[in-house]
């Protein structure tokens, strides 16, 4: 209205149509400064608007002791300074007397001993990043040992403003239960990303050292505020010249940026780098040359980066190098690196995804075979690193055998956040709810409540070290991650790596909250869609313990029918094994005996079809068309009523998001609701795709709650998609 009424009050200075001009300016700058691009994550800092609660946070935060002393400490302040005015609408004040403050955010050190003697404990014992909130008499205390620790804390305290929960009486001590937290980038240096779908790599490598873009710092805050501390900047199909002079200048350009923020770089390490960019005319593990050349290379790197993480490799897998290239093994090859990065208390990560055309043996007991029986040969600062299940990322695996089965090797965990197999950044699907799938699993390897989450911790063989690592999603995207719900993925994978007991849902209500809005009419309804979003993805794409029958390379969309490749284990004949008998891969006794890789009670029930949960039923067993399932219906009636129940959830979920718009900023609401769309035309993509081919072979009517395809089978497989995001380009 005011802007209205400049428009027409006469400024002598210009004409009706330059006012004019400058309204509609102000009104467009009015409007896009209020919508939301997603940018800001979950660190939003939205107005509290519970008048209490508002209160009582005011009250809390009157008076702000900082302690400083190192950039750490600086970017904790710099949060509190940024996140309070926001919440509140009030200005920070800062208190320089530690003793008059209401809120103290210090290291213990600077702690005055009346404070400091009434700390239940001062976590000297406890891992880096150790922290406690306690209300101390009229004071609120956020202390660590360490300033990371700090840093941690404080993003606590905000979140628990975001959340709307009571900050009076607080005594929180938090540790990371898991060491290592990474992310892996499949990032190339090129800036395309492998199966990335939310832009290009943030990683500016042309424009680097120099130019230290602001993304890489927000990026490391986003990281720091969910407790992520080392980041693996590049593909795991990688690239030697990444280890090249030029380019170490450039990353200790990006560690000097993440540094106040706790986040270590780490680089893939190519293994032949030393022909390709060493000049010498082998990489053979045994070899003295090469076993210097790697000592050198460690020099040079920690001259620059003297916190560098370490190496991730991938070899012998998928045609990248590795000593089996020179008749050597996996452990020759991680303890030849873990040599030269001993000396810097540098790791190796070597992962466990590898399988070999050549062996004929059924892909998903390959790793195991080969990894299990090099159980104590490992290096001590070697952690190997294993993906969720046997096979690779799919909507649901069971949890891979190698969990548990190796007592004297750390197992680092690879989660992939970036959605491959499930819809990439198209559709709405919650992973902290596959992970907690994962973690929470028993591997039964020590008893009863020998959990996935337990080795991955350490704690179930007492391991020295652990890790956990998620493919991330992130790229240049305006929102970070192309779908908005997917930066849920980012922060909870985040939340479960720094304790892998946390539950999805509550996960899920503190991203929301965060995100959108804390009205319980928003986030109730919201954290049910989350938390069923998972199974939904399941079901209208892989029901049943059906598992890589996605098309071709790319993985978009169905293609049960993939049968062409340079490999089988690349099709998805291989995988389905339908036939005029029934469907299913028999990883039984009686087929390739996969089952045998996992504990016995556990083998015991994989191995009977009527032991076997209904949702992995097909990954471990054949089974005819007619076998009757528990509710007294057939197999094939049961896929076809699975994929319908995934079109439906979607449908339902499409309706609960068009109810939230209240609670959402428009443009956020819109973009969901489109992608919504998408997600459920590709759901009944999927049924429709999936059903009319496997009914070539089972020759039974769909069942009656189905609803039937609209198009033939041959139009299904006809669709080619030679530009789905997340392969490299062919001119590469
Ligand atoms: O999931 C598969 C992907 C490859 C990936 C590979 C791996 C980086 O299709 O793109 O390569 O796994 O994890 O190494």
């Amino acid at each position: 209205i005011i802007l209205i009424a400049i428009d027409f009050i006469k400024i002598p200075k210009y004409n009706r149509m330059q006012r004019f001009c400058i309204t509609l300016l102000c009104v467009l700058n009015t409007y896009f400064a209020q919508a939301e691009d997603g940018y800001k994550l979950w660190l939003r800092y939205e107005p509290v608007l519970n008048q209490q609660l508002s209160s009582q946070y005011k009250e809390i935060t009157k008076a702000i002791y900082f302690g400083d002393g190192d950039p750490t400490l600086d970017v904790a302040k710099a949060e509190v300074q940024n996140g309070l005015p926001k919440l509140l609408s009030i200005p920070v004040s800062i208190s320089k007397d530690i003793n008059k403050a209401s809120l103290v955010i210090c290291t213990i050190d600077k702690l005055p001993a009346s404070i400091k003697n009434q700390l239940t404990s001062n976590l000297e014992d406890q891992p880096n990043g150790s922290y406690i909130i306690k209300t101390i008499g009229k004071q609120l205390v956020v202390v660590a040992p360490k300033s990371i620790g700090v840093l941690y804390g404080t993003f606590h305290l905000l979140r628990l403003m975001q959340s709307d929960e009571s900050i009076n009486n607080l005594n929180i001590i938090e540790s990371p239960k898991i060491d290592l937290r990474l992310l892996n980038h499949w990032d190339n240096l090129d800036r395309t990303v492998e199966r990335g779908y939310a832009g290009f790599s943030l990683w500016n490598w042309h424009k680097l050292p120099e130019v230290i873009d602001q993304r890489y710092i927000d990026y490391a805050r986003a990281n720091a505020s969910i407790g992520i501390n080392g980041t693996v900047l590049t593909n795991v199909n990688a690239n030697a010249l990444v280890l090249t002079a030029p380019y170490i200048k450039k990353t200790k350009a990006i560690a000097d940026a993440f540094r106040p923020y706790g986040l270590k770089v780490y680089l893939t390490a190519r293994f032949s780098a030393p022909m390709e960019i060493g000049g010498l005319d082998t990489a053979d593990p045994l070899n003295k040359d090469v076993a210097a050349w790697w000592e050198e290379k460690a020099k040079e790197i920690y001259k620059e980066i003297p916190d560098f993480g370490g190496f991730l490799v991938k070899a012998n897998s998928e045609g990248q190098p590795g000593p089996q290239n020179f008749g050597r093994t996996h452990a020759d090859g991680a303890n030849m690196l873990a040599k030269a990065l001993k000396p810097f208390n540098g790791v190796v990560i070597w992962r466990a995804f590898v399988y070999s055309e050549h062996d004929p043996a059924d892909r998903a007991k390959q790793a195991y075979s080969e990894f299990v029986p090099f159980d104590g040969q490992f290096a001590e600062n070697v952690l190997i690193q294993v993906k969720n299940g046997a096979i690779d990322f799919q909507p649901r695996e069971p949890f891979h055998p190698m969990f548990g089965a190796m007592p004297q090797t750390p197992l680092m965990m690879e989660f992939q956040i970036t959605q491959e197999y499930l819809g990439f950044s198209t559709h709405l699907v919650f992973l902290p709810k596959l992970f907690e799938e994962t973690l929470q699993a028993d591997t039964h390897r020590k008893g009863p409540n020998s959990t996935v989450a337990k080795v991955i911790d350490g704690s179930l063989h007492s391991k020295r070290i652990s890790g956990i690592a998620g493919v991330s999603n992130i790229g240049t995207n305006i929102n970070w991650t192309g779908h908005p719900f997917a930066q849920a993925n980012w922060y909870g994978f985040g939340r479960l790596a720094w304790d892998p007991n946390m539950g999805s849902k509550e996960i899920a209500k503190e991203w929301l909250k965060a995100t959108f809005s804390s009205d319980p009419d928003f986030v109730n309804p919201m954290s049910e869609l989350l938390i069923s979003s998972r199974e939904t993805v399941v079901k209208y794409m892989t029901p049943l313990g059906l598992h890589h029958i996605m098309d071709a390379n790319h993985h978009y969309g169905p293609g049960p029918w993939i049968k062409n490749m340079p490999r089988p284990d690349w099709t998805s004949v291989y995988y389905h094994k339908a036939d005029k008998e029934g469907i299913g891969f028999n990883r039984s006794s009686t087929g390739s005996n996969a089952t045998a890789q996992y504990a016995p009670e556990l083998a015991k029930v994989f191995n009977d079809p009527k032991a076997t949960p209904s949702e992995l039923l097909l990954w471990f067993h054949h089974l005819p068309w007619s076998y009757k399932l528990e509710n007294d219906r057939t197999l094939w009636d049961n896929i076809g009523i699975t994929y319908q129940e995934g079109v439906n959830e979607v449908r339902e979920m499409t309706t609960t998001w068009e109810q939230m718009s209240p609670f959402v900023d428009h443009e956020r609401h819109q973009l969901v609701k489109s992608l919504l769309s998408i997600q459920l035309n590709e759901a009944i993509w999927w049924k429709n795709a999936c059903m009319s081919y496997f009914k070539q072979f089972s020759e039974l009517p769909f069942p009656a709650e189905m609803e039937k395809p609209d198009k033939s089978l041959e139009y299904y497989m006809s669709l080619k998609f030679p530009f789905a995001p997340g392969i490299k380009p062919k001119w590469d």
